[in-house]
C-alpha cells in the first residue's frame, strides 16, 4: 500500500476514535451527575418533582450510552493492534469497557426491574452504585492526568527541574516526578471520594440486625409514653432479624411526632369516625407478620419483623360504608398521601405498624406509626399515617401523581 495512503486511513481511524472517545465521556459524566442526583436523599427531600425528570432523563442518556460502545466494537480489534506495544492503554481501555459494559447491564435490569423481580434488582443496584464509584473517580482522574494544562504543567516542572541542575542519580528523575504528579492527583481524588463510598458500604457491612443500634429508639422511648410492649413473637423477632438495610426517604422535613401530638382517625365513609390519642392506640390489638420490603429504585430488605394493627381489623371495626370504594391514607408531614381500593385494603397482610424487630418503629423509617403493604412497592408504605379516609372517588396518590404507576404490585 501507498504510505500516503496507509497514513491517511490511520489518520481517519484515529479520529473516528477521539469522535466515539469524546461521545463517550459527555454522556459517561451527564450521567454521573444525574446518577448522584438520583441517589441524593436531600434532593428527592426538597426537590421531589425535578427527581422525576431527572431519573428519565439519566435513563434515557442511558439508553444512548449504549450508543459509543456499539459504534466502538467493530473497531476494537484493530484499536488492540495500534495499542499492541502500549500496556498501560490497555489496561485502561479492558477497565473502561468493563465499567461501562457492567453500568450499562445492571441500568437495564433497573430501567425494567418489573420484568426482572426484586432479588436481580437489588444486585443490579450493588453493581450499578459499585461501578459508579469505580467509574467517577477514574473518569476524574483520566480526564485530569490527560488535560493539556496538566501536561503543561508537568513540562513545567521537568523544565524547573532540569534547571536547577539536578543530579541524576538512578532512573529517570523526570519520570518519577510525572509518576509522583500522577499518584498525587490520585490519592486526592480517592481521598475525597472515601467518605462516601464509606458512607455507601457500611449498611452492608453493619450488622444486619440494625436494631442493636439504639441511636434513635431512645429518643423515641422519651418521646412516647406509655410504650407498646412487644408481642413474644416480636421480641425476638420471629422473622431472625431483618436482612437489608433501609434508605431513609422523605418528601418533607421528617415531621416531629411526640406522645402529646400524637392523634390517628379513621372518617370518611365510615359509620363510626373514630380517634384515637397515643395511650388508646397502643392499647389496640396488634398482630407480628415477617414480610419483605421492596423500593421501586431497586433496594429491597427481606424477614422484616413487623407488628402493629391489621387495616382489615380497624376498618371493620368502623364500618366501611357501601358507598366507599377506596382508602385514603395521609401522612403527618402533611403532603404525602396514597390510596388502596378496599379490596386491596382488606388484604391480610395490610399492617398499620408500630414495631419492627421489636422496637418502636424509629422516627425517620416513619415511625411512630406507618403502613405497611407488603405485596406492592413500598411507595403505598405511607410514613408517619395519621388518618385513614374512606372516599367513593379515586385518589391518585404523592408519587403517583409524579409518574408511578398506580399498579404497585411488586409481581406485577
Ligand atoms: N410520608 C412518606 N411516606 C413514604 C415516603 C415519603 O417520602 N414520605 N416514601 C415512600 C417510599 S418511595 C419508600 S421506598 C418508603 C421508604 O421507607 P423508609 O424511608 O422507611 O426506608 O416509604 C414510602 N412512604
Ligand atoms: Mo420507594
Amino acid at each position: 500500500m501507498d504510505k500516503q495512503v496507509f497514513f491517511n486511513l490511520q489518520k481517519k481511524f484515529g479520529q473516528k476514535l477521539k469522535q466515539i472517545h469524546h461521545w463517550n465521556a459527555i454522556l459517561f459524566t451527564v450521567l454521573a451527575i444525574t446518577g448522584f442526583i438520583l441517589f441524593s436523599t436531600s434532593f428527592r427531600q426538597w426537590f421531589p418533582q425535578l427527581r422525576i425528570w431527572v431519573r428519565d432523563g439519566h435513563i434515557w442518556i442511558g439508553f444512548l450510552s449504549v450508543l459509543p460502545v456499539l459504534f466502538y466494537a467493530p473497531k476494537i480489534a484493530k484499536h488492540l493492534k495500534t495499542l499492541r506495544k502500549r500496556k498501560n492503554n490497555r489496561a485502561n481501555l479492558y477497565f473502561v469497557l468493563f465499567v461501562l459494559i457492567s453500568l450499562i447491564v445492571s441500568g437495564l435490569v433497573l430501567t425494567f426491574h418489573r420484568k426482572f423481580g426484586p432479588g436481580l434488582s437489588s444486585f443490579a443496584l450493588v453493581v450499578h452504585d459499585l461501578f459508579t464509584y469505580v467509574g467517577v473517580p477514574y473518569l476524574i482522574y483520566h480526564s485530569i492526568t490527560r488535560a493539556l494544562w496538566f501536561k503543561n504543567w508537568e513540562k513545567a516542572r521537568q523544565k524547573k527541574i532540569q534547571e536547577k541542575h539536578m543530579v541524576i542519580e538512578e532512573g529517570n528523575p523526570i519520570m518519577n516526578r510525572r509518576t509522583l504528579l500522577r499518584r498525587g492527583t490520585g490519592t486526592t481524588i480517592a481521598l475525597i471520594f472515601t467518605p462516601f463510598i464509606y458512607q455507601w458500604l457500611k449498611p452492608y457491612f453493619g450488622s444486619s440486625v440494625s436494631s442493636s443500634s439504639p441511636s434513635s429508639t431512645l429518643p423515641l422511648t422519651e418521646t412516647f409514653s406509655p410504650l407498646p410492649k412487644p408481642l413474644p413473637k416480636s421480641k425476638p423477632p420471629v422473622g431472625g432479624g431483618r436482612k437489608g438495610s433501609f434508605r431513609y426517604y422523605t418528601v418533607t422535613r421528617m415531621p416531629e411526632i411526640n406522645d402529646k401530638n400524637f392523634s390517628f382517625k379513621i372518617d370518611g365513609l365510615v359509620d363510626q369516625s373514630q380517634a384515637w390519642n397515643w395511650e388508646q392506640f397502643v392499647n389496640l390489638k396488634r398482630e407480628v407478620q415477617v414480610s419483605d420490603f421492596h423500593c421501586v429504585t431497586g433496594w429491597s430488605l427481606y424477614h422484616v419483623t413487623w407488628e402493629g394493627i391489621k387495616l382489615k381489623d380497624l376498618l371493620n371495626k368502623s364500618g366501611v360504608k357501601q358507598k366507599a370504594k377506596y382508602v385514603k391514607f395521609y401522612s403527618q408531614d402533611g403532603v404525602y398521601t396514597d390510596t388502596l381500593t378496599i379490596d386491596q385494603a382488606m388484604a391480610d397482610d395490610v399492617l398499620v405498624a408500630m414495631l419492627i424487630d421489636g422496637e418502636l418503629i424509629e422516627n425517620r423509617n416513619g415511625g411512630p406509626v406507618r403502613l405497611i403493604v407488603p405485596e406492592m412497592y413500598a411507595y403505598k408504605s405511607v410514613k408517619w399515617l395519621n388518618r385513614i379516609e374512606l372516599i367513593e372517588k379515586e385518589h391518585t396518590g404523592y408519587w403517583e401523581q409524579r409518574g408511578y404507576k398506580k399498579d404497585a404490585y411488586v409481581d406485577a
